[in-house]
């Protein structure tokens, strides 16, 4: 039977057929009475009336990736930070206004529907966010790919404001079943660890291929979810893996009545997937970290190769078949893995395994702070992936002769480029293994690109200059504006048309209006409406009045020291303290918004979150101050939450450490809905700089260079303490308890960690550059037809932060894929 002869019901997109659809899923998939359902219930059924609607296109997609036997990219990433799904579908099938329809003649809300989705938070912040981005442009632009991930049961944790103080607790999200996965109980694959590792019989050479045996194993079960196009009949899947034990129950151990000990190993087992990590503190937990890695890139190898060898008899396609992309270093476990099924399951020889590897790999990286570049102990590498640790042995020892036969016996560069760092406790250096092994490596901004090649990988830069190259982030306009933002895209879809949503430069087209008072008021007045809609979100959640009038202020991010929300506060804290001098001068009212996680073992990340929490308590309650200052901290910031934020926002934040952030994404959310930027020459703020035009943006602050500099003529905080009265009064105050009535010395470290302690990321140095600027944002929002034309000039030069821009540039010179081609029309017969 051809598909075309198969026979179902194809799914109408009209009102009525909808209804129809929704009332089946009501009855017959959830199985309740109309009369009985929740808005939970609704939700169920609406969404699984949507999914149909993608599924024919998945299909289609899929069919013809297949036929056109095209290039298939495998974006690896331990995070997927989607957030919610259910409107994104809606606005991708253009289906919003039906679905609206349907449920409203049902007396069911579609908002109050929508709220009740929690969001998937599989990530963590910057680098989940954009793996969810490109999915959407990936599929938009019709490149053949797949995201490969792990199906955490227990997302980002969320977030409790206590007294001032972050709480965790876990984030639960699929209690109530996710309607948009598709579990593949026959998609699954053995996942091993531990054991040992025997040379095979008859190979005596030393790179030969092996037995690894005795290990204790995993099942990974896949689950998929569709990420349609834009404006396409183009899908991709994402496709998550969820642990299941190899055996149910410990048979011997039922059989001898001890039910409990039966049922313990599968619970271990089925651990690997349970929670994502929000941190490394803990050595347990980076054990399990380890093993929640080789979980989803043995998977991930194991299933890619045999989509592979479906179509192909022998691996000499593999380079011009299979792209796989390295998230950060968290995937890199894919590098050997890939190795040792090429080794020891296909018998290849080591060089043709290691060209193809070569060829297909491809890496980004996400920091450059130290902290977060993975190293892993010998020891435990050793312990739970012995055959991997071998593999990485190997290419050591033959990248390190290569190096010797051409540069000499220079040890001290040998010692600087060896995968493994001998220094103290022995470790695998993860990036360096990524590097070795990928024919492009990354970084995300113009900055962090060179920087990247002047710091953690300038050995290895002069070694392959070639490989190293620079991807600029950015971000799908379909979530960040279209949905996120509905006055302002249907302001845009009225004076420039549709199109900005598949190709984001069209809004160049904005530059002209920045001069026409009527557009002028009405970018005003969509910006007044989100405004609205954030100000009743505080009030429902927090009890907090907003005054709209005011300039909402914002820095919205990971809790982070080199991201200097304390800097922030320090200008808060000035701010008050010249309204409670000066009561009569004509103070610009400002509400400042924060939000945003600590990673749970992150002392002073949580002290900030606190301190925070008590200056807004103080000023808040402070009848001298009124409407001029407002502070809130905005509790559990999510994907979902941000949707809400960035479109509300006026000024944002954007102040880490010149030379620390390696792009941020953030930062080109609200510039394309319209908020002007105040920040440092870091990451891709440069950029944001070069687009919208230096005089449309408040650059403060030291340079990268300068940052250098400070620091190598060994930077002394405590002067610009003795010397600027104004940060004195402001540092004094956070030390002596001014927002701390009950216990003075609660912020005694925060004061030392300035003073003190070194000052690392360089606050003091910037505060009176930073006071200065926020002076020239405040005499700006004074003239509101001024911020608000430079406001939209912001937008009009955005569009080269589509992620479809990014995509296309990853597309063309790192995977070299086709984009698949489908049928224009409705693919519906
Ligand atoms: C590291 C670790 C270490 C152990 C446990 C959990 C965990 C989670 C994440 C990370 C690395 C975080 C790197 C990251 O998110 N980088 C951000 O990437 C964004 C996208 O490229 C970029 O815009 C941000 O500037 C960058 O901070």
């Amino acid at each position: 039977m051809t598909i075309e002869e198969f026979a179902y019901d194809h799914p109408d997109r009209d009102v009525a057929a909808f209804k129809r659809a929704v009332a089946n899923k009501l009855i017959y998939t959830v199985g309740k009475d109309p009369v009985a359902a929740s808005q939970d219930d609704w939700l169920h059924a609406t969404a699984a009336a949507v999914r149909d609607q993608l599924v024919e296109r998945w299909m289609a997609t899929t069919r013809a990736n297949y036929k056109q036997d095209l290039k298939r990219v495998y974006y690896l990433s331990m995070e997927f930070l989607i957030g919610r799904t259910f409107t994104n579908a809606l606005l991708a099938l253009e289906l919003l206004g039906t679905v609206k329809q349907a449920l409203a003649d049902f007396g069911v809300d579609i908002e109050a529907v929508t709220e009740r989705e929690p969001d998937a938070a599989l990530g963590n912040g910057g680098l989940g966010r954009l793996a969810a981005c490109f999915l959407d442009s990936m599929a938009t632009l019709g490149v053949p790919g797949m995201g490969y991930g792990i199906r955490y049961e227990y997302g980002m944790f969320r977030q409790r404001i206590v007294d001032g103080q972050q709480l965790e607790t876990p984030d639960y999200w699929l209690t109530r079943g996710n309607p948009w996965e598709f579990q593949r109980p026959e998609v699954n694959y053995r996942v091993r660890f531990g054991g040992r590792v025997q040379k095979r019989d008859g190979h005596g050479e030393p790179y030969g291929a092996a037995h690894w045996v005795d290990t204790h194993d995993v099942l990974a079960v896949a689950y998929d979810t569709i990420i349609p196009g834009y404006g396409t009949q183009a899908t991709n899947t994402l496709r998550l893996w969820s642990a299941r034990a190899t055996e149910e129950i410990d048979l011997s151990a039922f059989n001898r009545g001890n039910y409990m000990a039966a049922v313990e190993s599968k619970n271990h087992s089925e651990n690997v997937s349970r929670v994502l990590y929000p941190d490394d503190s803990t050595p347990s937990g980076r054990e399990l970290r380890l093993h929640q890695e080789y979980f989803f890139c043995s998977a991930s190898v194991q299933d890619l190769v045999r989509r592979y060898l479906r179509t192909h008899t022998n691996f000499d396609k593999l380079p011009d078949k299979v792209s796989i992309h390295l998230n950060d270093t968290h995937p890199v476990l894919a590098v050997p893995e890939l190795m040792r099924l090429l080794l020891d399951e296909h018998n290849l020889p080591w060089d043709t395994a290691w060209a193809h590897t070569q060829k297909v790999f491809s890496y980004t990286n996400h920091t450059l702070m130290h902290e977060a570049l993975e190293t892993w102990p010998v020891e435990m590498m050793g312990r739970i992936l012995p055959r991997h640790l071998q593999i990485i042995y190997d290419l050591n020892a033959r990248f390190l002769a290569s190096v010797a036969q051409k540069y000499g016996g220079d040890h001290e560069l040998m010692r600087r480029l060896s995968l493994v760092d001998e220094s103290g406790e022995r470790r695998v250096r993860m990036a360096y293994v990524a590097v070795l092994a990928s024919h492009s490596i990354n970084g995300v901004s113009g900055l962090h690109s060179e920087l990247m090649k002047q710091s953690i990988f300038a050995d290895f830069a002069k070694l392959f200059p070639e490989r190293f190259n620079n991807k600029t982030n950015g971000v799908t306009p379909r979530r960040w504006l279209a949905q996120a933002n509905p006055p302002l895209a249907s302001l845009l879809d009225a004076r420039i048309g549709r199109g900005w949503r598949r190709d984001l430069n069209q809004l160049q087209a904005l530059k002209p209006m920045a001069a026409q008072p009527p557009f002028v008021r009405a970018f005003r007045h969509a910006k007044r409406e989100n405004k609205l809609r954030l100000a009743n979100w505080v009030e429902q959640h927090m009890g907090i009045v907003l005054d709209t009038d005011a300039m909402f202020d914002v820095q919205v991010k990971r809790m982070h020291e080199y991201k200097r929300q304390l800097l922030n506060v320090l200008h808060v804290i000035t701010r008050y303290h010249r309204i409670l001098d000066e009561p009569d001068a004509p103070h610009v009212p400002r509400v400042v918004v924060f939000a945003g996680k600590a990673a749970s073992a992150y002392a002073m990340a949580k002290m900030v979150i606190r301190l925070i929490n008590d200056v807004g308590a103080v000023i808040n309650n402070d009848e001298r101050v009124g409407k001029l200052l407002k502070v809130v901290f905005l509790p559990n910031y999510s994907v979902s939450l941000a949707e809400v934020i960035m479109p509300a926002a006026d000024l944002s934040e954007q102040i880490s450490t010149a030379g620390t952030e390696a792009s941020g994404t953030g930062n080109m959310k609200f510039a394309l809905n319209g908020a002007l930027t105040i920040g440092t020459l870091d990451g891709a703020n440069v950029e944001m700089q070069q687009n919208v035009g230096a005089e449309n943006i408040f650059i403060f602050g030291h340079t990268t260079p300068e940052v250098a500099d400070i620091r190598a003529q060994g930077y002394q905080p405590r002067d610009y303490y003795d010397n600027d009265i104004e940060l004195r009064r402001v540092l004094d105050a956070i030390r002596d308890g001014e927002f701390s009535h009950g216990e003075p010395a609660r912020y005694q470290q925060v004061f030392d960690t300035l003073v003190n302690w070194g000052d690392n990321y360089l606050l003091l140095a910037d505060y009176a550059s930073y006071i200065e600027m926020q002076e020239k944002v405040d005499a700006l929002y004074r003239d509101s037809d001024a911020w608000t034309r430079m406001a939209i000039l912001n937008v009009a030069g955005m569009g080269a932060f589509s992620s479809d821009r990014t995509i296309a540039e990853y597309s063309h010179d790192i995977w070299h894929t086709k984009p698949v081609t489908l049928p224009a029309h409705d693919i519906r017969t």
